[in-house]
Parts: C-alpha cells; structure tokens; sequence
C-alpha cells in the first residue's frame, strides 16, 4: 500500500509495512508482529513522540556508549526490520560492534539479518554463537565471543524478559530501549530509553557524535546524575494522565 507522506499516522502505517514486509522476508519472527502491536498502543500512550524523560535516558545513554571500552549493540528482528540503516549508524558514531540476538527460531534467522546489515555496509556479529550467557533457557542465552561474551556496555532493544537481568549478573551495563515503562527489560536496565526505536536511535547517533568530542568528566557526570527508576515513574505519570497530541 502507498502511504501518502501527509497521512496523520504516516509513521506509524510506515512502520506496520516494514514489519509485514520483514515477516515475509523471514527477517521477523510472526510474534514480532504482536510485539510491534504492544509497543504501538504503549507509543500511542506517549503521544507518539520523544518526551522529555525520554531526552534524558538517550543523553545519559550516549555517554555510557561512547565511554565503553567493548560496547554492543544487540539486534533482533523486528529491530532489523525497523531500522537496520539507523543502527549501523548509530555503530559507526560510538563506534560499536552490532550483534544479531534472537529468541525465536529459526537459528538461521541470524544470517538472514545479517544479510540485511551487509547491504549496509555494517559487518555483524552472531551468526556463530559459541558462548553462553548464564541464567538464559532460551536462544537469546547463545552469544558472539567476540561481541556480547566480552562487551562491558550492551544496548539492546525491544525485547521483553529474562536477558537484561543476565547481562547484568553476568557483570554488563545494559541500555534497553523499550516503549513499555514496566517490563522487565525496562526496570532491569541501568539505562531504560522509553521510546520508540525508530525515534530513539537516530538521536542517540546524534547525541554519540556530540558526546565524543567531550571530556570524560562531564560524560561521567551526566550517567552519575542519572536515576533509571526516577525517569520511569515520570513515565509512567506521563503517561497516566494522558500524554496525546
Ligand atoms: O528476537 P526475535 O527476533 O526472535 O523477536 C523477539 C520478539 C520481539 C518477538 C520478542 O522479544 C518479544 O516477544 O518481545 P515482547 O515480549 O513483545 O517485548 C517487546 C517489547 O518491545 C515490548 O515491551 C513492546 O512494548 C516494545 N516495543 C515494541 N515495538 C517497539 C518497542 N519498543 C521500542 N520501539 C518499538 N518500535
């Protein structure tokens, strides 16, 4: 279907077709189509824009990337799906290593998606996991050596469950980007963005290009006066009182 450019929901009907479109192109698993439903009617909730809290988690976020010494971005498919050029962007701005992470099967999903980063340009880790993140039942458990196994700082992005907590006992800071204030994943991380990836990743690019021509000591500043429980409650208010356009 042809979205004209002026439709009020432009973004939103743009981003269902990219998600059918990766379904059919085995890049998204089938429940990546009900996990795009839950974060459109969170995102609807948020006025579908960018809130404040939101500016906050991305600037204290850009500083904990770009002061990493081994950061990840971990990717799945609906990610992939949504905003693949967006995200190798973002890479090449900290700079970062990209990680394909899936939790439903096929395994051979992962080349698919990384398929999808080499058109870009952006090579990625994850096709051959060899190493394993304790505490994981699931494929997410199964990581790069090179990437996931050894990153200090790991962004991952909309997905719910027992990851974030894993990577953190296992000694990483976590950013998650999660339209969902209250999900696991959100409250778990040092760092939850509560926003739309789609938005969220190109200011992060922006902000990570900022952030690398400042000094250490204001980029630890600004993750030492960050408080990830705080800005989720301020969500969470936001959106309880109606946050529409
Ligand atoms: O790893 P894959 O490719 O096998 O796919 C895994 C999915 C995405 C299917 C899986 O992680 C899943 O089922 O996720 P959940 O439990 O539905 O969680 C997805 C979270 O992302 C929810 O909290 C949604 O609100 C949120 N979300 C959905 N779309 C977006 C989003 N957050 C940010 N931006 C979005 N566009």
């Amino acid at each position: 279907m042809k979205i004209p450019k002026n439709h009020p929901r432009y973004n939103s009907l743009m981003q269902r077709e990219l998600i059918e479109d990766g379904v059919k192109r085995g890049i998204v698993t089938q429940t990546g189509m009900i996990a795009h439903g839950r974060g459109e009617a969170f995102d609807y909730l948020l006025g579908e824009k960018t809130n404040p809290e939101a500016r906050k988690q991305i600037g204290a976020a850009a500083a904990m990337l770009v002061l990493a010494k081994r950061p990840v971005i971990s990717v799945n498919g609906n990610a992939t799906a949504l905003c693949a050029k967006e995200i190798a962007g973002l890479a090449k701005a900290i700079p970062a290593r990209i990680e394909a992470n899936i939790f439903y099967p096929p395994e051979k999903r992962r080349k698919i998606i990384a398929r999808e980063f080499a058109k870009l340009g952006a090579k990625i880790l994850g096709t051959k996991p060899t190493k394993k993140i304790r505490g994981l039942g699931s494929a997410r458990s199964n990581v790069d050596a090179e990437g996931i196994w050894k990153a200090d700082v790991v962004l991952v992005m909309l997905e719910d469950g027992d990851r974030t907590e894993a990577l953190r006992k296992s000694g990483k800071k976590v950013i998650a980007i999660d339209l969902n204030p209250l999900s696991r994943t959100a409250q778990k991380a040092n760092i939850a963005i509560v926003d739309n990836i789609t938005r969220a990743v190109p200011m992060l690019e922006k902000k990570a290009g900022e952030f690398r021509k400042k000094g250490e000591k204001l980029l630890r500043a600004k993750i030492k006066q960050f408080n990830n429980k705080k800005n989720l409650d301020s969500v969470l208010s936001r959106m309880r009182k109606g946050n529409t356009k």
